[in-house]
């Protein structure tokens, strides 16, 4: 029997996801006073997390400024194993954190939201899930994820194949038995190097199609001891301080270091070193000319597809494992363990799908215009719709019944990723414009955002204001400098997902905000500061 809702349950907030940024929503607006009723697609906690459990996963930032801040006691009683902890220590990490703050009570689990309409003669949005249930709430938090839209390219014939494909984005909790199995992998990102370091040698076979080489760092990712995690711990709250004001959201930032300046042999020996901390330092942590001058971008590419060259028997294979269309950090840099040795075992074949585009999925594999590729398993890693994609799935209509996908279809528009004019009471957090979308240790944008849209709900309520909205000018002016700070960088130059440019059809535009984790946050709190000047509030 159906149950036929007669009036729709009131909630103060909806919060979509339960991610790192929804588990802290669910947990900074209940302490403010507010009502809550989280909603999330997967059965438990995680976000990125939860899905994301492909082999090698492994977070690559540092674990000690991975997590969360809000609660010393949660600081002193959790620690890390390594630097750069896998995909399962995450996982536990925030289960662990769910559950210590009660955060599952507030989220119904195996829920997706399907459509979120706001009521403008109530000033509330109706939101409704695929459980046939619908819900009243005056505020609605959007923590979809910025990497949770799964892109699986509509590859010819796919429905043909007799064995398995897996998107690494929806990797089955049961895992994937590889032995002696015959593995095809699509993509060679973040994602696409983690699974195939990682699974070389279980194959029986593998076969990776490549449309584009990355440039990539060597993880360096020691195990902490009792005694290294206690220095971690003494320095936390001078690290949280210090992340809210870098570039990118992690401990280190920009050096003066005046590379160019340098003879060769020192510039070499200063790369070196920099490389050698085997994260992620050497890209957003090195010099900020890496992102904005051609000239010291070459040096740093050159310095890199030498390193690679370098660890590669075959130099046919070299030729294609180097990067040759892009500069160094213009898309985003992987880090890698043992990645190019892979290519140097004898069951590893490396297939350039630029030269030899796939053609089509036959009952057996994947035909390349060079020819069939046997497999038994086809891996899609293959990324995400970024920024928008979680957003445009879900059925969001604002004032006057515009729907948000029609809209970025024109073009993306937000406020500092915060909000959308036309969509009274919606906050985002991960979402184009802001450097959460891409340039951020993710951790520390997201508990960022949260912060402010909690603050902001609290002065509304203390106000007694209920609807909040930015205005179109305010809008314009942020998406002008957006546009304009990108255009300073390298970045467009590069075709990857911070463009858009990995999804058919989507607009080219740079997702996230890259003028800096601290200008960004500077920002913020100077909206806060002056009561939210340029929104419409009422
Ligand atoms: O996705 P991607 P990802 N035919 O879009 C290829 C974060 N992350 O999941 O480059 C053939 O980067 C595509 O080719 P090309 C991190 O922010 C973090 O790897 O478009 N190939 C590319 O090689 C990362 O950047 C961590 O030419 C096709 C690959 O698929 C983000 O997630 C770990 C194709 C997709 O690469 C996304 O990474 C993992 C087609 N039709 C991820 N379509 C850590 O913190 C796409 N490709 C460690």
């Amino acid at each position: 029997m159906t149950q036929v809702q007669s009036s729709p349950r009131q909630v103060d907030v909806v919060v979509v996801g339960a991610g790192f940024a929804g588990m802290y929503g669910v947990h900074r607006l209940r302490e403010a006073g507010l009502s809550v009723q989280g909603f999330e697609a997967g059965d438990s906690v995680g976000g990125t997390w939860y899905w994301n459990r492909y082999p090698g996963a492994r977070v690559d930032s540092q674990s000690y400024i991975y997590q969360y801040w809000f609660s010393d006691e949660l600081l002193k009683e959790w620690d890390w194993s390594e630097r750069f902890p896998a995909q399962p220590e995450t996982e536990r990490y925030l289960n662990h954190v769910a559950d210590k703050f009660s955060i599952r009570d507030a989220i119904q689990f195996n829920t997706r939201v399907e459509a979120a309409i706001w009521d403008d003669s109530a000033k509330r949005w109706t939101v409704s899930n695929d459980r046939g249930e619908t819900l009243s709430a005056q505020f609605l938090l959007m923590s979809t994820g910025g990497l949770s839209a799964p892109n699986t390219p509509p590859f010819k014939h796919h429905e043909k194949f007799k064995g398995q494909i897996i998107h690494t984005g929806r990797w089955p909790k049961e895992g994937v038995d590889f032995a002696g199995k015959k593995v095809g992998v699509i993509g060679t990102g973040a994602t696409g190097i983690q699974v195939i370091q990682t699974i070389a040698p279980l194959v029986g076979q593998m076969t990776v199609f490549q449309r584009t080489a990355n440039y990539t760092i060597p993880m360096r990712n020691p195990q902490y001891d009792d005694a290294a995690r206690a220095e971690l711990k003494a320095r936390s709250k001078a690290m949280e301080h210090r992340v809210h004001r870098t570039f990118a959201g992690f401990d280190y930032d920009w050096q003066s270091t005046d590379l160019m300046a340098m003879t060769p042999e020192a510039r070499e020996a200063q790369l070196d070193e920099w490389f050698a901390d085997g994260s992620l330092s050497f890209w957003i942590g090195s010099i900020q000319g890496v992102l904005l001058d051609e000239g010291i971008n070459a040096v740093f590419s050159d310095f890199v597809k030498r390193k690679i060259r370098a660890r590669i028997h075959d130099p046919k294979v070299a030729d294609l494992l180097v990067p040759d269309d892009h500069g160094f950090g213009t898309r985003r840099v992987p880090l890698e363990t043992k990645y190019y040795e892979a290519y140097n075992q004898p069951n590893v074949k490396l297939v350039s799908v630029k030269a030899t585009p796939i053609v089509e999925f036959t009952e057996r594999g994947i035909r390349t215009t060079e020819g069939e590729h046997e497999c038994d398993i086809v891996i899609f890693a293959t990324g995400f719709d970024a920024g928008t994609g979680a957003l445009t799935r879900v059925d969001i209509r604002g004032k006057d019944g515009v729907s948000l996908k029609d809209a970025w279809a024109e073009g993306i528009r937000t406020t500092m990723g915060l909000q959308v004019h036309g969509y009274p009471n919606m906050f985002m957090t991960m979402a184009p414009f802001s450097p959460a979308a891409a340039f951020c240790n993710v951790p520390t944008c997201l508990q960022q955002q949260i912060d402010w849209i909690s603050d902001c709900v609290k002065y509304l309520r203390a106000s007694g204001l209920k609807v909040i909205e930015p205005s179109l000018e305010i809008e314009n002016k942020w998406i002008a400098h957006h546009d304009e700070v990108s255009a300073m960088t390298l970045i467009p130059k590069t075709n990857s997902w911070y463009m858009g440019s990995n999804i058919e059809g989507k607009k080219r535009r740079l997702l996230a905000y890259p003028g800096g984790v601290n200008t960004y946050r500077a920002a913020c709190e100077d909206l806060k500061a002056k009561h939210y000047e340029g929104f419409e509030m009422a």
